[in-house]
């Protein structure tokens, strides 16, 4: 990549020069060159858009989170670039919150909704094109020359349906602001220090509560995005199949590069880092370094999830015979899994406790490890004593949407204590995991670990499996692989 401009003179100190930087008048250009790259430029503003695909959700959006804050200010941030080393920056990604309210995921940007009698107005603040006069556009680092050409004012607002406003008034116009306000913190800091002596922490964690809560149920935008997922999602795990021998050939990273081709070209990025686990490294349950060997004869652990380009994500795992077909042991712990899985899977209904697809599919798993002679039973014995989580290790699931681990922010009593409803979308990921060094199990288990899951839609009429394109069962899988090395 080419770097930012760099002052002439070399005895400038790097504070001046980072100072003229920011001013954009860097040495070297002359008054003749400022002066000729103000002008020969062409109008490209574009006229008659039409609203994005979900403008009509965010604005319903909009309205309940209005109605549950009536008379006070809200102040939503997309977030700002994060530095990975001097003028480099990590790969943007907008703030949950904001890109749910607004569709956008601009950043800088920042969407406010002003108190007015009747509810609320809202208004979305972002930097405009770059300014041809000032030089800022070709002087300045994030100027539309050097990362590329930004919506305008206008043109915003024709696609989000909100009135648009230049942020860089915003934090101003905030401090001057008179009345209750609220802010989801952690994505600005600009913004949080003009609110800094009007804000609490406690009212600002209510806000955040509140759009982590009203995520729990999806609408008919979000569910077509997170099937977008799924189906991206397959499509990567069929690329993988077909590598494994490039992957034994150099490493779990190959299975790592080949999924993240299919999350960029299909959708935004991958929703978390993928866990591409072979052999022992399986039970190593956010195993990422992905750097180990690939070995025939050994089981896959993939848990990876395209991110489509609106920010919804899928979680799926699958394990599989790096050479196509599972051992005897092998399957007979992938079938306890997929057993578990299944019972996991029909617990999952309207008004069903959030808790009980998790019970259902521990019970299945602490009946195996009994049946095993891996644990003494009996089964009531081994889940009262939580006896069987040295090998099931985690819950078996969590919802699911623009974030992996979504609605995190949800209180108890609306999401693990909650009853199930139509619309929520939820993992069923049970697993079993034998480390390599646990001296209670049989030599012959250990470094085995599986895991199956797959995103699971709460209907009317019980659930759908969102994932269901990928085989579960262990005959499917090996036939599905078989299909796919030819
Ligand atoms: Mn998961």
């Amino acid at each position: 990549m080419a770097e930012e401009l760099t002052p002439e003179t070399p005895e400038e100190t790097e504070e001046q020069a980072i100072k003229q930087r920011k001013n954009g008048l860097y040495p070297g250009v002359s008054d003749e060159l400022a002066e000729n790259m103000k002008s020969g430029w062409a109008d490209t503003e574009l006229r008659g858009l039409e609203p994005i695909a979900q403008a009509d959700k965010t604005a319903e959006r909009r309205a309940a989170l209005s109605a549950r804050f009536p008379g006070e200010r809200l102040v939503i941030p997309a977030g700002k670039l994060k530095t990975r080393s001097n003028d480099t920056e990590y790969a943007f990604r907008a703030s949950t919150e904001y890109a749910y309210l607004t569709g956008d995921q601009t950043q800088d940007g920042v969407l406010v909704l002003e108190p007015t009698k009747s509810g609320h107005e809202a208004t979305i603040y972002l930097l405009p094109r770059s300014d041809r006069e000032n030089g800022e556009f070709w002087l300045d680092g994030q100027g539309e020359l050097w990362v590329g050409r930004r919506h305008s004012l206008t043109e915003a607002e024709q696609l989000l349906g909100v009135p648009a406003k230049d942020v860089r008034e915003l934090a101003d116009a905030l401090r001057e602001a008179t009345g209750p306000v609220r802010n989801v913190r952690g994505h600005d800091a600009g913004i949080e220090a003009a609110l800094t002596d009007k804000v609490t922490a406690e009212r600002d964690e209510e806000l955040r509560v509140y759009l982590s809560e009203a995520r729990l149920i999806k609408d008919s935008f979000e569910i077509a995005e997170l099937e977008k997922a799924c189906a991206s999602t397959a499509r990567g795990f069929e690329d993988v199949v077909k590598v494994l021998d490039k992957a034994e050939a150099t490493s779990e990273r190959y299975i790592e590069g080949t999924f993240f081709l299919r999350a960029r070209v299909e959708g935004n990025d991958i929703g978390y880092g993928s866990i591409c686990a072979a052999g022992p490294h399986a039970t190593t349950l956010h195993w990422v370094r992905n750097d180990g060997d690939v070995r025939s004869g050994d089981l896959l652990l993939l848990d990876a999830g395209v991110e489509t380009t609106e920010l919804y994500t899928a979680d799926i795992t699958r394990t599989l015979p790096i050479n196509g077909r599972y051992t005897e042991l092998q399957r007979k712990i992938y079938d306890a899994v997929y057993e578990a899985q299944e019972a996991g899977i029909a617990a999952v209904k309207p008004g069903a406790a959030y808790r009980d697809f998790h019970d259902a599919a521990q019970r299945v798993l602490a009946e195996k490890l009994v049946e095993w002679g891996l644990v003494e039973g009996p089964v009531e014995r081994v889940l009262e004593l939580g006896l069987q989580r040295r090998w099931t290790l985690h819950g078996t699931g969590h919802m699911l949407g623009m974030d992996v681990h979504d609605c995190a922010a949800a209180r108890t009593e609306a999401y693990v204590d909650t009853t199930l409803a139509p619309g929520m979308c939820l993992t069923v990921e049970p697993g079993l995991y034998f480390q390599a060094d646990d001296l209670t199990v049989p030599e012959e288990y250990r470094g085995i670990g599986v895991r199956i899951e797959d995103d699971i839609l709460v209907t009317e009429d019980g659930n759908r499996n969102l994932s269901d394109a990928l085989p579960r069962h262990a005959d499917e899988v090996e036939a599905w692989m078989a299909a796919l090395k030819g």
